[in-house]
Protein backbone atom coordinates (compact mmCIF):
# COMPACT_ATOMS: atom_id res chain seq x y z
CA UNK A 1 0.00 0.00 0.00
CA UNK A 2 1.06 3.58 -0.57
CA UNK A 3 0.81 5.94 2.50
CA UNK A 4 -0.14 9.23 2.39
CA UNK A 5 3.38 10.66 3.47
CA UNK A 6 6.66 8.44 3.99
CA UNK A 7 9.73 9.87 6.24
CA UNK A 8 12.20 7.56 5.14
CA UNK A 9 15.59 6.66 6.68
CA UNK A 10 15.96 8.35 9.86
CA UNK A 11 16.76 7.51 13.18
CA UNK A 12 13.62 6.95 15.06
CA UNK A 13 14.12 8.07 18.34
CA UNK A 14 11.22 7.44 21.46
CA UNK A 15 11.44 7.13 25.28
CA UNK A 16 12.78 3.79 25.37
CA UNK A 17 13.94 3.39 21.74
CA UNK A 18 16.39 4.27 18.98
CA UNK A 19 16.27 2.57 15.86
CA UNK A 20 16.54 2.86 12.04
CA UNK A 21 13.03 2.59 10.06
CA UNK A 22 10.31 4.43 7.92
CA UNK A 23 7.39 5.80 9.19
CA UNK A 24 4.32 5.58 6.85
CA UNK A 25 1.75 8.54 7.47
CA UNK A 26 -2.04 8.22 6.62
CA UNK A 27 -4.58 11.01 7.05
CA UNK A 28 -2.82 12.56 10.28
CA UNK A 29 -1.73 9.55 11.86
CA UNK A 30 1.14 7.54 12.05
CA UNK A 31 0.26 4.33 10.30
CA UNK A 32 3.00 2.12 10.33
CA UNK A 33 6.94 1.73 11.15
CA UNK A 34 8.54 -0.23 9.25
CA UNK A 35 11.28 -0.90 5.92
CA UNK A 36 10.99 0.09 2.18
CA UNK A 37 7.25 1.84 2.69
CA UNK A 38 6.47 3.38 -0.48
CA UNK A 39 4.72 6.66 0.17
CA UNK A 40 2.37 9.71 -2.49
CA UNK A 41 4.85 11.66 -0.62
CA UNK A 42 7.88 11.00 0.52
CA UNK A 43 10.91 13.02 3.29
CA UNK A 44 14.25 11.84 2.94
CA UNK A 45 15.53 11.53 6.87
CA UNK A 46 18.65 10.06 6.81
CA UNK A 47 21.27 11.01 9.24
CA UNK A 48 18.74 12.80 11.13
CA UNK A 49 16.64 11.96 14.53
CA UNK A 50 12.62 11.40 13.75
CA UNK A 51 11.02 12.05 17.26
CA UNK A 52 7.62 12.86 18.71
CA UNK A 53 6.68 16.43 18.38
CA UNK A 54 7.38 18.01 21.73
CA UNK A 55 5.00 18.72 23.87
CA UNK A 56 5.74 21.81 26.33
CA UNK A 57 3.56 21.36 30.01
CA UNK A 58 4.55 24.97 30.90
CA UNK A 59 3.63 28.10 29.03
CA UNK A 60 1.71 31.34 29.62
CA UNK A 61 0.44 33.04 26.38
CA UNK A 62 -0.97 36.36 26.31
CA UNK A 63 -1.61 35.98 29.79
CA UNK A 64 -2.83 39.31 32.11
CA UNK A 65 -0.08 40.03 34.86
CA UNK A 66 -0.77 42.86 36.79
CA UNK A 67 -0.99 46.14 34.40
CA UNK A 68 0.33 44.05 31.16
CA UNK A 69 0.03 40.53 29.50
CA UNK A 70 2.85 38.39 28.39
CA UNK A 71 3.78 39.75 25.09
CA UNK A 72 3.11 36.44 22.81
CA UNK A 73 -0.23 35.98 21.60
CA UNK A 74 -2.02 32.40 20.95
CA UNK A 75 -0.40 33.26 17.02
CA UNK A 76 2.90 34.47 17.71
CA UNK A 77 4.19 32.52 20.59
CA UNK A 78 2.54 29.11 19.03
CA UNK A 79 4.67 29.99 16.05
CA UNK A 80 7.67 30.35 18.29
CA UNK A 81 7.24 26.68 19.46
CA UNK A 82 6.51 25.29 16.07
CA UNK A 83 9.61 26.64 14.95
CA UNK A 84 11.48 25.01 17.48
CA UNK A 85 9.95 21.56 17.61
CA UNK A 86 7.36 21.77 20.28
CA UNK A 87 3.39 20.92 18.60
CA UNK A 88 1.64 20.88 21.73
CA UNK A 89 1.62 23.38 24.56
CA UNK A 90 -0.58 23.57 28.04
CA UNK A 91 -1.35 26.84 28.93
CA UNK A 92 -3.68 28.10 32.02
CA UNK A 93 -6.90 29.22 32.77
CA UNK A 94 -7.49 31.93 35.48
CA UNK A 95 -10.95 32.27 36.21
CA UNK A 96 -11.84 36.39 36.92
CA UNK A 97 -13.10 36.99 40.68
CA UNK A 98 -16.94 35.55 40.64
CA UNK A 99 -16.50 33.82 37.40
CA UNK A 100 -17.61 30.51 36.96
CA UNK A 101 -13.96 27.76 36.10
CA UNK A 102 -16.25 26.29 33.28
CA UNK A 103 -16.67 29.76 31.55
CA UNK A 104 -12.98 31.22 32.17
CA UNK A 105 -12.24 27.94 30.06
CA UNK A 106 -14.45 28.84 27.57
CA UNK A 107 -12.75 32.35 26.84
CA UNK A 108 -9.80 30.90 27.19
CA UNK A 109 -9.72 28.67 24.32
CA UNK A 110 -11.72 31.48 22.29
CA UNK A 111 -8.35 33.54 22.14
CA UNK A 112 -6.55 30.82 20.87
CA UNK A 113 -8.90 29.02 18.36
CA UNK A 114 -8.22 30.19 14.94
CA UNK A 115 -5.04 31.84 15.91
CA UNK A 116 -3.05 28.77 17.28
CA UNK A 117 -0.66 27.32 15.11
CA UNK A 118 -0.44 23.86 17.11
CA UNK A 119 -2.56 21.89 19.45
CA UNK A 120 -3.14 23.26 22.71
CA UNK A 121 -4.56 21.81 26.09
CA UNK A 122 -4.94 23.59 29.58
CA UNK A 123 -4.54 23.47 33.64
CA UNK A 124 -7.33 25.22 35.39
CA UNK A 125 -5.93 27.60 38.17
CA UNK A 126 -7.42 27.16 41.56
CA UNK A 127 -7.79 29.90 44.09
CA UNK A 128 -9.77 29.10 46.67
CA UNK A 129 -11.50 26.05 48.02
CA UNK A 130 -14.59 27.52 48.44
CA UNK A 131 -17.45 24.95 48.25
CA UNK A 132 -18.73 26.10 44.72
CA UNK A 133 -15.39 26.35 43.30
CA UNK A 134 -14.68 22.62 44.47
CA UNK A 135 -18.05 21.71 42.62
CA UNK A 136 -17.08 22.62 39.47
CA UNK A 137 -13.74 20.70 39.33
CA UNK A 138 -16.09 17.37 37.66
CA UNK A 139 -17.38 20.03 34.91
CA UNK A 140 -13.55 21.37 34.45
CA UNK A 141 -12.60 17.79 33.73
CA UNK A 142 -15.54 17.03 31.78
CA UNK A 143 -14.85 19.82 29.25
CA UNK A 144 -11.14 18.17 29.16
CA UNK A 145 -8.91 20.04 31.86
CA UNK A 146 -7.92 17.34 33.92
CA UNK A 147 -4.96 19.19 36.10
CA UNK A 148 -5.13 22.07 38.73
CA UNK A 149 -2.72 25.08 39.42
CA UNK A 150 -2.20 25.98 42.90
CA UNK A 151 0.29 28.91 44.45
CA UNK A 152 1.84 28.92 47.80
CA UNK A 153 2.23 32.84 47.72
CA UNK A 154 1.14 35.70 45.36
CA UNK A 155 -2.25 37.52 46.85
CA UNK A 156 -5.19 36.22 45.21
CA UNK A 157 -3.18 33.34 44.79
CA UNK A 158 -2.35 31.62 47.76
CA UNK A 159 -3.79 29.23 49.95
CA UNK A 160 -3.72 28.25 53.08
CA UNK A 161 -2.91 24.55 54.17
CA UNK A 162 -6.29 23.33 55.18
CA UNK A 163 -7.61 24.89 51.41
CA UNK A 164 -4.88 22.83 49.96
CA UNK A 165 -5.77 19.74 51.76
CA UNK A 166 -9.90 20.65 50.90
CA UNK A 167 -8.42 20.97 47.28
CA UNK A 168 -6.32 18.34 46.74
CA UNK A 169 -8.85 15.41 48.24
CA UNK A 170 -11.62 16.78 45.95
CA UNK A 171 -9.61 16.94 42.61
CA UNK A 172 -7.83 13.30 43.25
CA UNK A 173 -11.64 11.98 43.92
CA UNK A 174 -12.43 12.94 40.73
CA UNK A 175 -8.79 11.32 39.44
CA UNK A 176 -7.26 14.61 38.65
CA UNK A 177 -3.87 15.97 39.24
CA UNK A 178 -3.28 18.91 41.57
CA UNK A 179 0.16 20.78 40.45
CA UNK A 180 1.70 23.46 42.42
CA UNK A 181 3.99 26.82 42.53
CA UNK A 182 5.56 25.87 45.61
CA UNK A 183 7.33 28.79 47.07
CA UNK A 184 7.29 30.10 51.12
CA UNK A 185 5.05 33.05 51.03
CA UNK A 186 6.12 34.32 54.53
CA UNK A 187 9.90 34.03 54.11
CA UNK A 188 9.32 35.98 50.54
CA UNK A 189 7.46 38.82 52.72
CA UNK A 190 9.81 38.84 55.66
CA UNK A 191 13.14 39.37 53.14
CA UNK A 192 11.28 41.55 50.39
CA UNK A 193 10.35 44.11 53.68
CA UNK A 194 14.08 43.88 54.43
CA UNK A 195 14.98 45.16 50.86
CA UNK A 196 12.52 47.78 50.49
CA UNK A 197 13.51 48.94 54.16
CA UNK A 198 16.93 49.18 53.05
CA UNK A 199 16.12 50.55 49.80
CA UNK A 200 17.70 48.08 47.78
CA UNK A 201 15.07 47.87 44.99
CA UNK A 202 17.07 46.98 41.96
CA UNK A 203 16.62 44.18 40.11
CA UNK A 204 19.82 43.05 40.99
CA UNK A 205 17.97 42.34 44.64
CA UNK A 206 15.40 40.26 43.07
CA UNK A 207 16.90 36.99 44.44
CA UNK A 208 17.33 37.75 47.35
CA UNK A 209 13.75 38.16 48.19
CA UNK A 210 13.09 34.65 47.19
CA UNK A 211 15.82 32.36 48.71
CA UNK A 212 16.09 28.61 47.53
CA UNK A 213 14.98 27.54 50.80
CA UNK A 214 11.83 29.42 50.31
CA UNK A 215 11.53 27.03 47.89
CA UNK A 216 12.86 23.65 49.61
CA UNK A 217 9.83 24.31 52.53
CA UNK A 218 7.20 24.99 50.25
CA UNK A 219 7.83 21.54 48.27
CA UNK A 220 8.49 19.70 51.32
CA UNK A 221 5.64 21.24 52.90
CA UNK A 222 2.87 20.49 49.79
CA UNK A 223 4.31 17.32 49.91
CA UNK A 224 3.28 15.92 53.20
CA UNK A 225 -0.17 17.71 52.64
CA UNK A 226 -0.22 15.61 49.76
CA UNK A 227 0.65 12.18 51.51
CA UNK A 228 -1.85 13.17 54.42
CA UNK A 229 -4.41 12.60 52.00
CA UNK A 230 -2.54 10.38 49.56
CA UNK A 231 -3.21 12.61 46.75
CA UNK A 232 -1.27 12.52 43.61
CA UNK A 233 0.65 16.00 43.17
CA UNK A 234 2.73 17.59 40.39
CA UNK A 235 5.27 20.58 41.92
CA UNK A 236 6.02 23.02 38.45
CA UNK A 237 9.65 24.68 37.83
CA UNK A 238 11.47 23.50 40.55
CA UNK A 239 14.52 25.97 40.68
CA UNK A 240 17.08 24.27 43.58
CA UNK A 241 18.88 21.50 44.78
CA UNK A 242 16.72 21.74 48.05
CA UNK A 243 13.52 21.94 46.18
CA UNK A 244 15.01 18.38 44.04
CA UNK A 245 15.90 16.89 47.46
CA UNK A 246 12.44 16.99 49.17
CA UNK A 247 11.06 15.88 45.48
CA UNK A 248 13.43 12.94 45.38
CA UNK A 249 12.65 12.24 49.31
CA UNK A 250 9.08 11.76 48.99
CA UNK A 251 9.68 9.42 45.77
CA UNK A 252 11.38 7.07 47.96
CA UNK A 253 8.07 6.32 50.02
CA UNK A 254 5.58 7.38 47.26
CA UNK A 255 5.21 6.67 43.44
CA UNK A 256 2.75 9.93 42.45
CA UNK A 257 5.37 12.26 43.71
CA UNK A 258 6.17 14.45 40.10
CA UNK A 259 8.22 17.07 38.81
CA UNK A 260 9.14 19.49 36.48
CA UNK A 261 12.34 21.67 35.64
CA UNK A 262 12.73 24.36 33.45
CA UNK A 263 15.22 25.18 31.18
CA UNK A 264 16.10 28.41 32.43
CA UNK A 265 16.81 26.89 35.79
CA UNK A 266 19.61 24.43 33.98
CA UNK A 267 21.25 26.74 31.85
CA UNK A 268 20.95 29.94 33.33
CA UNK A 269 22.34 31.41 37.32
CA UNK A 270 22.02 33.96 39.16
CA UNK A 271 25.18 35.54 38.00
CA UNK A 272 23.24 37.11 35.47
CA UNK A 273 21.42 39.38 37.65
CA UNK A 274 25.03 40.82 37.85
CA UNK A 275 25.13 42.80 34.51
CA UNK A 276 24.80 46.57 34.36
CA UNK A 277 22.31 48.85 34.86
CA UNK A 278 19.04 47.12 34.62
CA UNK A 279 20.02 44.72 32.59
CA UNK A 280 19.01 42.21 35.70
CA UNK A 281 15.23 42.96 34.91
CA UNK A 282 15.61 40.54 31.73
CA UNK A 283 16.11 37.40 34.47
CA UNK A 284 13.18 38.65 36.43
CA UNK A 285 11.17 35.30 36.77
CA UNK A 286 9.74 33.28 39.80
CA UNK A 287 11.03 31.31 41.62
CA UNK A 288 14.49 33.20 40.42
CA UNK A 289 17.40 31.79 39.02
CA UNK A 290 20.11 29.77 41.39
CA UNK A 291 23.04 29.09 41.86
CA UNK A 292 25.90 26.55 39.35
CA UNK A 293 24.97 24.16 42.02
CA UNK A 294 21.45 23.98 41.70
CA UNK A 295 21.75 23.81 37.97
CA UNK A 296 23.95 20.92 38.33
CA UNK A 297 21.58 19.18 40.56
CA UNK A 298 18.35 19.43 38.47
CA UNK A 299 20.50 17.70 35.82
CA UNK A 300 21.32 14.80 38.36
CA UNK A 301 17.59 14.38 39.05
CA UNK A 302 16.83 14.62 35.45
CA UNK A 303 19.14 12.25 34.70
CA UNK A 304 17.95 9.91 37.67
CA UNK A 305 14.40 10.10 36.88
CA UNK A 306 13.52 12.37 40.08
CA UNK A 307 12.77 15.17 37.68
CA UNK A 308 10.33 13.71 34.79
CA UNK A 309 9.27 17.24 32.79
CA UNK A 310 11.17 20.17 31.16
CA UNK A 311 8.83 23.15 30.33
CA UNK A 312 9.58 26.44 29.84
CA UNK A 313 7.22 28.70 31.48
CA UNK A 314 7.71 30.48 29.08
CA UNK A 315 5.88 33.94 30.12
CA UNK A 316 7.68 36.92 28.08
CA UNK A 317 7.82 40.95 28.30
CA UNK A 318 9.77 43.00 26.63
CA UNK A 319 12.75 44.87 27.98
CA UNK A 320 11.39 48.03 26.30
CA UNK A 321 7.82 48.91 27.84
CA UNK A 322 7.09 45.65 29.92
CA UNK A 323 10.17 45.02 32.47
CA UNK A 324 10.54 48.53 32.64
CA UNK A 325 7.30 48.86 34.87
CA UNK A 326 9.57 48.06 37.59
CA UNK A 327 12.46 50.80 36.64
CA UNK A 328 11.90 52.22 40.47
CA UNK A 329 11.23 48.72 41.94
CA UNK A 330 12.08 45.10 41.07
CA UNK A 331 8.70 44.32 42.86
CA UNK A 332 6.76 45.39 39.85
CA UNK A 333 8.51 44.07 37.03
CA UNK A 334 6.78 41.40 35.58
CA UNK A 335 7.90 38.06 36.27
CA UNK A 336 8.89 35.67 33.24
CA UNK A 337 10.79 34.70 30.55
CA UNK A 338 10.45 33.72 26.99
CA UNK A 339 12.30 30.49 26.24
CA UNK A 340 9.40 28.86 23.66
CA UNK A 341 11.58 28.17 21.02
CA UNK A 342 14.64 26.70 21.91
CA UNK A 343 13.69 24.07 24.77
CA UNK A 344 14.45 21.43 22.38
CA UNK A 345 17.72 22.40 20.88
CA UNK A 346 19.22 23.60 24.59
CA UNK A 347 18.33 20.51 26.29
CA UNK A 348 19.81 18.39 23.08
CA UNK A 349 22.90 20.99 23.50
CA UNK A 350 23.07 21.43 27.08
CA UNK A 351 22.11 17.68 28.28
CA UNK A 352 22.24 14.96 25.58
CA UNK A 353 25.52 16.34 23.54
CA UNK A 354 27.42 16.87 26.99
CA UNK A 355 25.94 13.54 28.44
CA UNK A 356 24.14 14.57 31.18
CA UNK A 357 21.13 12.86 29.49
CA UNK A 358 20.56 10.13 27.51
CA UNK A 359 18.59 10.44 23.87
CA UNK A 360 15.71 8.82 25.18
CA UNK A 361 15.59 10.63 27.78
CA UNK A 362 15.87 13.96 26.19
CA UNK A 363 12.38 12.60 24.38
CA UNK A 364 10.91 11.29 27.68
CA UNK A 365 11.42 14.94 29.11
CA UNK A 366 10.39 16.89 26.59
CA UNK A 367 8.30 15.20 24.35
CA UNK A 368 6.88 12.23 25.86
CA UNK A 369 6.13 12.25 30.00
CA UNK A 370 4.34 15.58 29.51
CA UNK A 371 2.13 14.03 27.32
CA UNK A 372 1.66 11.06 29.66
CA UNK A 373 1.35 12.45 32.84
CA UNK A 374 -1.21 14.94 31.58
CA UNK A 375 -3.03 12.38 29.61
CA UNK A 376 -2.26 13.05 26.31
CA UNK A 377 -0.88 10.21 25.77
CA UNK A 378 -0.98 8.23 23.05
CA UNK A 379 -2.17 10.85 20.50
CA UNK A 380 0.41 13.43 21.29
CA UNK A 381 4.25 12.58 23.23
CA UNK A 382 4.38 9.29 20.89
CA UNK A 383 5.43 7.67 17.57
CA UNK A 384 2.90 4.44 17.92
CA UNK A 385 0.83 3.59 15.49
CA UNK A 386 -2.54 5.27 15.83
CA UNK A 387 -1.05 8.27 17.34
CA UNK A 388 -1.27 11.81 15.63
CA UNK A 389 1.30 12.21 13.33
CA UNK A 390 3.46 15.26 14.91
CA UNK A 391 6.81 14.92 14.22
CA UNK A 392 9.85 16.75 14.33
CA UNK A 393 12.69 15.99 11.85
CA UNK A 394 16.07 17.31 14.05
CA UNK A 395 19.18 17.66 12.61
CA UNK A 396 22.17 16.66 15.21
CA UNK A 397 24.82 18.30 13.25
CA UNK A 398 23.73 21.67 12.89
CA UNK A 399 25.04 24.27 14.47
CA UNK A 400 23.66 27.48 15.55
CA UNK A 401 24.43 30.25 17.70
CA UNK A 402 21.30 31.53 19.47
CA UNK A 403 20.70 35.24 19.18
CA UNK A 404 17.58 37.36 19.30
CA UNK A 405 17.30 38.04 15.36
CA UNK A 406 17.02 34.09 14.84
CA UNK A 407 13.75 33.71 16.68
CA UNK A 408 10.18 34.02 15.97
CA UNK A 409 9.05 34.84 19.75
CA UNK A 410 7.03 38.28 20.44
CA UNK A 411 9.72 39.69 22.75
CA UNK A 412 12.78 42.16 22.05
CA UNK A 413 15.15 39.89 23.79
CA UNK A 414 16.27 36.00 24.62
CA UNK A 415 18.31 35.60 27.50
CA UNK A 416 20.11 32.49 25.65
CA UNK A 417 21.66 35.16 23.65
CA UNK A 418 24.99 33.34 22.45
CA UNK A 419 24.25 30.12 23.52
CA UNK A 420 25.97 27.28 21.12
CA UNK A 421 23.71 24.66 19.91
CA UNK A 422 24.56 21.30 18.49
CA UNK A 423 21.46 20.54 16.99
CA UNK A 424 18.32 21.87 15.49
CA UNK A 425 14.54 20.98 13.79
CA UNK A 426 14.79 20.89 10.27
CA UNK A 427 11.34 20.21 10.16
CA UNK A 428 8.01 19.92 12.13
CA UNK A 429 4.92 17.82 11.43
CA UNK A 430 1.43 18.53 12.93
CA UNK A 431 -1.07 15.80 12.31
CA UNK A 432 1.17 14.26 9.52
CA UNK A 433 0.95 18.11 7.68
CA UNK A 434 4.85 20.00 7.53
CA UNK A 435 4.11 23.12 8.97
CA UNK A 436 8.15 24.21 9.62
CA UNK A 437 9.92 23.02 6.48
CA UNK A 438 14.21 24.60 7.00
CA UNK A 439 13.14 27.82 8.85
CA UNK A 440 10.11 28.44 6.92
CA UNK A 441 6.62 28.20 8.29
CA UNK A 442 3.65 26.84 5.96
CA UNK A 443 0.61 28.52 5.81
CA UNK A 444 -0.32 27.49 9.41
CA UNK A 445 -2.62 30.21 11.41
CA UNK A 446 -5.22 28.73 12.91
CA UNK A 447 -4.46 25.06 12.64
CA UNK A 448 -4.00 24.05 16.05
CA UNK A 449 -6.54 22.05 18.15
CA UNK A 450 -8.07 22.04 21.38
CA UNK A 451 -7.25 18.96 22.73
CA UNK A 452 -9.39 17.54 25.84
CA UNK A 453 -6.78 15.60 28.06
CA UNK A 454 -7.84 12.27 29.68
CA UNK A 455 -6.92 11.33 33.55
CA UNK A 456 -3.41 11.91 34.40
CA UNK A 457 -0.61 9.17 34.85
CA UNK A 458 0.85 9.41 37.53
CA UNK A 459 2.47 6.55 38.67
CA UNK A 460 5.50 6.62 35.75
CA UNK A 461 8.21 4.59 36.71
CA UNK A 462 11.94 6.65 36.43
CA UNK A 463 13.63 5.41 33.22
CA UNK A 464 17.02 3.51 33.91
N1 LIG B 1 6.64 32.74 37.31
C1 LIG B 1 7.08 33.56 36.37
O1 LIG B 1 8.23 33.96 36.40
N2 LIG B 1 6.22 33.94 35.39
C2 LIG B 1 4.92 33.48 35.26
C3 LIG B 1 4.38 32.76 36.41
C4 LIG B 1 5.39 32.30 37.40
O2 LIG B 1 5.09 31.53 38.26
ZN1 LIG C 1 4.27 29.51 35.11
Amino acid sequence: MSFDLVIHDGLLVTSSDTFKADLGINAGKIAAIGHKLSGKKTIDASGLYVLPGAVDPHVHLEMPVGKTRSSDDWFTGTLAAAYGGTTTVIDFVEALPQQSLVEALIDRKSLAENRAVIDYAFHMTLADAKEYTLEEIPAVINAGVTSFKTYTTYEGFRLSDSEFLRILKAVSTYNGLVIVHAENDSIIKHFTQELIDSGNMAPRFHPLSRPAIAEGEAIGRILSLAEAVDAPIYIVHISSAIGAKELANAQIQRKNVLGETCVQYLLLTEAEYQQPGFEAAKYVCQPPLRKSGDCAALWKALGDGSILTIGTDHCPFNFVGQKDLGSERFTDIPGGLPGIESRLSLVYSSGVAKGLISLNQWVSLCCTNPAVIFGLHPQKGSLLPGADADIVIFDPTLKKTISHNMLHENVDYTPYEGYELQGYPVKTLLRGEVIINNGKAIDIKGKGKYLKCGPPQVNLQPLP
